[in-house]
């Protein structure tokens, strides 16, 4: 499972664009966006709840979603169970984010 390094730099083969934003080589990462529409917002928030308790329908269903997005407290950690990204989401959701480049 990809995740960050002690410099805070993602090391799973996306190009750092930016504040949690990465578009190539592979699928767009976008921490918070688990609706993969391009935006931060309370549209991601059933995406997120289904991401969290149904991942493999949540996957399904957002094929082109990078699951990286809802590691949202950057521990390396995201999908099924993974309950500590909660409340960074909710943090973030209601901060709101600026859309993918
Ligand atoms: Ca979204
Ligand atoms: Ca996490």
């Amino acid at each position: 499972m990809p995740g960050l390094v002690g410099d805070g730099l993602r090391r799973d083969g996306w190009q750092l664009l930016g504040d949690g934003t990465a578009c190539t080589p592979g699928l767009c990462l976008h921490t918070g966006d688990l609706n993969c529409d391009g935006t931060v917002n309370f549209g991601d928030i059933n995406p997120f709840v289904m991401f969290l308790s149904a991942y493999d329908q949540w996957a399904s269903i957002f094929l082109d979603c990078n699951p990286a997005n809802g590691d949202i407290n950057f521990d390396g950690t995201y999908g099924q169970g993974s309950f500590g990204d909660i409340n960074p989401f909710v943090a973030l959701v209601t901060s709101g984010q600026g859309p993918c480049p």
